[in-house]
């Protein structure tokens, strides 16, 4: 087995681990920037699974031609089902989410709810998808990131892992400030500047030089509440 750890210790932190086809494809976003941070600081482990490496067929075949008509391969359940059982035989976990585009879709609100568990499956799905009985077996969450079609669930596991670490506390160097983003409160963030205060004839509104600070938190509701209206007015209907 050569799974991969993007870790550095075992204090009582949010473990992920995903189970892929491709597991090179995680190398970069992991080890880059906030993900990285939080695995260095010890709030966060991720651990990648090659499915593969679960097969048992002598080719180490994990897909197989779908039942019926038609064209298309299909994920086969023993490799799967054997790494979720050895990992579930290890330690408890909070969810198993298969990454799909006919799953629910990623909004903030469960962001917000996953980034308060401690152990995390996630499955990419691949081809015409995982064979139905992992899903009625092992699945307990199946998510989408929006509704246009990937060629596998590796980027929207990416997706919603980097969703979920940037909420741990700690994570980023502001705290505050993953409160403060767009949906947090249902808005877009408003516009935001910093120096020079003119450039290129271009100057910064002028409130925010005033060094009023609740003037300044006044204008930035306000002006986030023009973005929204003008990008996204369907946030703002009560019954969303
Ligand atoms: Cl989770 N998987 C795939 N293959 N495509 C997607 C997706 C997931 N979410 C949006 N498109």
């Amino acid at each position: 087995m050569n799974d991969f750890v993007f870790s550095q210790s075992k204090q009582n932190i949010m473990r992920i681990d995903i189970l892929t086809l491709f597991p090179e494809m995680f190398n970069g976003p992991f080890s880059e920037s906030m993900i990285k941070r939080a695995v260095e600081k010890g709030i966060a482990e991720i651990h990648i699974h090659n499915i593969r490496d679960y097969s048992t067929n002598k080719h180490k075949r994990v897909d197989d031609y779908a039942y019926g008509p038609g064209a298309g391969m299909v994920m086969t359940i023993q490799p799967v089902a054997d790494c979720i059982n050895k990992l579930m035989s290890e330690r408890r976990y909070d969810a198993v989410i298969y990454t799909t585009p006919d799953g629910e879709r990623l909004e903030q609100p469960r962001a917000n709810h996953l980034s308060t568990l401690n152990n995390l499956i996630i499955l990419c799905g691949h081809y015409k998808g995982v064979d139905e009985r992992i899903r009625e077996k092992y699945v307990t969450m199946e998510l989408s990131i929006g509704d246009y079609v990937l060629t596998g669930g590796e980027l929207a596991a990416m997706v919603i892992s980097d969703s979920i670490i940037r909420l741990i506390p700690g994570v980023l160097s502001d705290e505050t400030s993953a409160l403060s983003d767009s949906f947090q409160n249902g808005l877009l963030s408003p516009p935001v500047y910093t120096r020079p205060a003119e450039y290129d004839g271009m100057k910064v509104p002028d409130i925010l030089l005033c060094g009023d600070d609740k003037k300044i938190e006044e204008w930035r509701l306000e002006e986030a509440i023009k973005r929204t209206k003008e990008r996204r007015p369907e946030l703002l209907d009560d019954d969303q």
